[in-house]
């Protein structure tokens, strides 16, 4: 049987990376069926587009994963693939949540053949072996012969065959640029950001979050030696094709267990085995010096840290109280000195905010090193603690928010203010951080810094404004440039000139490991390129990426 497995876009919002259900699920599929993957953010389909790909491929099962907000385009993708005759199955956070929606047991249409409920490791071998038969169940839910449900313990963890697997969709580097872009040299013909879990479930809570309902309050890790493996193996796909790869590990606290976090990162730094990496850590676990050191020298560059709010009521008031705001700047500081990236995460709309909220949180990240701030509204999703509490209030508006997707509005009252009042500070906010003289101040106060840390804040800074300015288009793109041309124009000049001096000269690639970070750590300091005599051959440890400093 042939299996498309698709993730769909929602027309609005993009992803910049494939979701790791996809690959995990081909790499479970019994023998003797073949597995296609499409992300619908890489390859835009619709409903005709799908229905023809079905019929051209000769599929027989379609399996579709999403998120809440993806949800109403993957329900009108699975009605074209169901009415081209192709039985659907359908998993992930959303369907888990609402499972009697996708079965139209809610009063509405029913779209999904079959549900998959929760971590589906171990029910998607019997999942294709019942479609193959014709006799797909409606809900495979993983349980123990007590009825209990289990969770998949990631030892041993699949093997995702990165080194054959079809990745073409997913490379970033545009097809045009990728022939002049590997005559230039520098290992950029493909450029991919890769999933990667080292671990799943966290015990925290908050009241906003699917995770702790989802995954569970116990947290299950792989072993070191299985993400080291991985991630020798994404780094040898990455030279094989003269590309970049930086993985993305998606545990939702990759530090939760910061001595088990701190005994990965030496096995990566031990097995040679760096790739610039980024993680989500929350603020109260970075304080850790020999953690950061450990994280700067294993090739960890941008880590996510959900900051949510300055006010400590705010943050009392959705079980997140283990942020403390006082103590974000100096963590900040710690990760600039060490050229790791900082993207940052608030949402307004809380139950403490008032008008006026986005100019005090942009005052205080003012006075932080310069980052990547973020800025949503807070969302009640389904079967959360702040969705339960919400409809028990009386507070939500649009209570089926996922079937009228709109970005960045709110579906629930704040307490002191409007929902008005709420959008327009998101977009004060966004408006405020992302001008160009914000974004040239951000770069004109780094320049303390190499050239190539600048480079990455500011192409970030400009792409990360297109999460909430739409900047698709060519034209729109443009805008942006001119609008900017000081601080482009600033870095590229200065970038030049490191370029012909340093790395031209020498064609050698700066360490993935950070020096110092290593230095600290009682390992040896990776050299610096310019003492790399030209004829010397460059080791592997060097070759992958030139993405920074
Ligand atoms: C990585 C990640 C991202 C990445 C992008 C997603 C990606 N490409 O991977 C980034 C950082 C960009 C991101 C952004 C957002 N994310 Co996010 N993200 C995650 C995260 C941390 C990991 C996802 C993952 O790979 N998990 C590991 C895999 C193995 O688990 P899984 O996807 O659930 O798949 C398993 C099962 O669900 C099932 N399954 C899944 N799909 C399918 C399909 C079929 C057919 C079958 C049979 C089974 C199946 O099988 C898999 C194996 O067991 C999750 C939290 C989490 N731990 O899952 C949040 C999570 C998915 N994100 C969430 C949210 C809310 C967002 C944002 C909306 C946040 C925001 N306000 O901006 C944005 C939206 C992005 C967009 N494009 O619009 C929520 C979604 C909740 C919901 N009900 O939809 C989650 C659950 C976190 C949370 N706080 O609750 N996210
Ligand atoms: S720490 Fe992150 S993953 Fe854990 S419950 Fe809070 S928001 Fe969710």
């Amino acid at each position: 049987m042939r299996i498309l497995l698709y993730s769909p876009d929602n027309g609005i919002t993009r992803n910049f990376m494939p979701h790791l259900w996809m690959f995990l699920l081909e790499t479970l599929t019994p023998p003797g069926h073949e597995v296609l993957l499409i992300d619908g953010n890489a390859r835009p389909l619709d409903e005709a587009g799908i229905a023809r790909f079905l019929q051209e491929e000769k599929i027989g099962l379609v399996g579709i994963g999403s998120m809440t907000r993806m949800v109403a385009k993957a329900y009108r993708m699975a009605d074209a693939v169901r009415a081209a005759g192709v039985p659907v199955v359908m998993g992930g956070p959303h369907v888990t949540e609402v499972p009697d929606e996708a079965l139209g047991r809610s009063g509405g249409p029913r779209h999904a053949d079959a549900v998959a409920l929760g971590e589906a490791d171990e029910t998607w071998p019997q999942i294709v072996a019942d479609a193959a038969r014709g006799q797909l169940r409606e809900i495979y839910e993983p349980k123990d012969a007590f009825g209990q449900e289990r969770k998949p313990s990631l030892q041993p963890y699949p093997s995702i065959p990165w080194e054959s697997m079809d990745l073409d969709q997913f490379n970033i580097v545009p097809k045009a640029m990728a022939p002049l872009l590997r005559r230039v040299g520098g290992g950029w013909a493909t450029f991919r950001i890769i999933p990667v879990e080292s671990g799943r479930g966290c015990p925290y809570g908050c009241e906003f979050c699917t995770v702790t309902g989802f995954f569970g309050d116990s947290i299950r890790f792989r072993s070191n030696q299985s993400v080291v493996d991985e991630l020798l193996r994404l780094k040898a796909r990455a030279r094989r094709e003269d590309g970049q790869m930086v993985v993305f590990f998606i545990d939702d606290n990759f530090a939760i267990n910061v001595k088990r976090t701190k005994s990965l990162l030496r096995a990566i730094i031990e097995a040679k085995a760096q790739v610039h990496w980024v993680a989500q850590i929350s603020a109260n676990l970075l304080r850790d010096e020999e953690l950061l050191d450990l994280i700067a020298a294993s090739g960890g560059r941008w880590i996510f840290i959900g900051m949510e709010s300055i006010d400590t009521a705010n943050l009392a008031s959705v079980n997140k109280g283990f942020n403390k705001p006082g103590q974000y700047g100096a963590v900040l500081q710690s990760l600039a000195d060490r050229n790791i990236y900082a993207i940052t995460s608030f949402m307004f709309g809380m139950d403490n905010d008032t008008p006026g909220v986005a100019e005090r949180t942009l005052q205080q990240i003012r006075t932080w090193p310069p980052g990547l701030p973020v800025f949503g509204l807070i969302t009640p999703l389904p079967a959360t603690p702040l969705y339960r509490r919400l409809e028990r209030e009386g507070r939500l508006t649009r209570p089926k928010h996922w079937q009228d997707f709109l970005p960045f509005a709110m579906a629930h009252t704040p307490l002191k203010m409007s929902v008005e009042q709420a959008h327009d500070e998101v977009k004060y906010a966004w408006a405020h951080c992302y001008n160009p003289e914000a974004i040239a101040h951000a770069i004109h106060s780094l320049e303390h810094k190499q050239v190539g840390y600048r480079i990455n804040i500011l192409v970030s800074r400009l792409c990360f404004r297109g999460i909430y300015f739409p900047q698709m288009s060519p034209l729109a793109w443009l805008k942006v440039i001119a609008g900017n041309w000081q601080s482009i124009f600033g870095v590229i000049r200065d970038g030049f000139g490191d370029w012909c001096n340093g790395f031209k000269k020498n064609r050698v690639i700066p360490s993935i490991a950070d020096g110092a970070a290593m230095e600290r750590l009682g390992y040896a300091s990776p050299r610096p390129p310019s003492r790399q005599p030209e004829n010397e051959s460059v080791d592997s440890e060097n070759i992958s990426s030139c993405t920074s400093s």
